[in-house]
């Protein structure tokens, strides 16, 4: 018997906002890389996971949730998603649709951004455990944009771990032979001064409401990898003085709430004790400056 070709393969997860992206990725990974929050417009920029077993690796891209906004952040996360889409040597764009909401407008563009995809794909119906009428649901889905029906569809919950493996096995013949990309330790290929900043936001995200969470941008001013352990220092920008406040919270018990949660998060990855300290800055119009939005510069950051 010959051994089995190893094969790999590039696979983009798109989809609006809060469709489960995120979360799917996180779920096949076995380990939290991409902030997934009850709150839509989570995911900022594009960020790989790299899932690797036996004789296969797959490079998943999480992206933006696909939507439309008033900033020029909101262009940019589009940008993002579109052009994960239309990446050249794409095996698989993955579909993401939210069962448990009604298919609105963003759907409306989440859609025609995949049909006008050239990519193979593969549509993935998504929360199939709080839906309340799945055949009836996906008909409806199915007869608002026809243009999908002959496309290969899986319907799961990417909270289940037993559902990711059925995703999978639907992914399966899209995986064609092809070199190991990463090896086999590597799980991502953003550094850890990027998790920093997001799982910094992931609990201001958890710690407020409205539009609080979608005002903040964390900056990562040092990132000290010290023996004992790494010392973050950042900078968490908002819009106003009264969501400074508000991020502070009364005596400050949101700020420690936020820095203890992004460190027992933090350490989880660092493999030690993480120490996180910050101090909030008052930057309005931080969402329309491009110097904020640059994907070179959140990577850096
Ligand atoms: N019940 C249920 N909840 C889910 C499922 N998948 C995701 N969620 C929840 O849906 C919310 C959004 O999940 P995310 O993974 O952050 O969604 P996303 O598509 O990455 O969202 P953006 O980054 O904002 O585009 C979170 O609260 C998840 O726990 C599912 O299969 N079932
Ligand atoms: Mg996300």
């Amino acid at each position: 018997m010959g051994t089995l070709p190893f094969r790999s393969g590039f696979v983009a997860l798109l989809g609006r906002p809060n469709c489960g992206k995120s979360t799917l990725l996180n779920t096949i990974l076995g380990e939290e890389i991409s902030p997934a929050t009850p709150l839509p417009q989570t995911t900022r920029q594009r960020l790989r996971g790299v899932y690797t077993r036996d004789t296969i690796q797959i490079v998943f891209v999480d992206t933006p949730g696909i939507h439309k906004g008033a900033h020029r952040l909101n262009d940019s996360m589009l940008g993002e998603a579109k052009d994960a889409a239309a990446e050249e040597g794409i095996d698989c764009l993955c579909y993401l649709v939210d069962l448990s909401r009604e298919f609105g407008e963003e759907e409306t563009l989440a859609a025609a951004i995949v049909a006008n995809t050239r990519a193979p794909r593969l549509i993935v119906f998504n929360k199939a455990d709080i839906c309340t009428d799945l055949r009836e649901t996906i008909g409806r889905f199915f007869a608002r944009f026809p243009d999908l029906k002959e496309t290969p569809a899986v319907t799961i919950s990417a909270t289940r771990k037993s559902d990711g493996q059925l995703f999978l096995a639907a992914l399966d013949p899209f995986i064609k032979e092809g070199p190991r990309y990463y090896d086999e330790e590597t799980l991502t290929d953003a550094s850890m001064r990027f998790f920093a900043a997001e799982f910094i936001r992931k609990h201001i995200i958890l710690g407020t409401r409205d539009e609080v969470p979608h005002a903040v941008f964390v900056e990562i001013e040092s990132y000290k990898e010290l023996p004992q352990r790494h010392e973050i220092s950042a900078v968490i920008h908002v819009e106003t003085i009264g969501q400074k406040g508000i991020v502070i919270g009364r005596g400050g018990a949101l700020i420690n709430r936020i820095r203890a949660g992004a460190e027992k998060d933090l350490r989880i990855m660092a493999g030690c004790p993480v120490k996180v300290s910050c101090h909030i800055k008052v930057t309005p119009h931080w969402r329309d400056d491009p110097r904020f939005l640059k994907s070179e510069f959140l990577r850096r950051n």
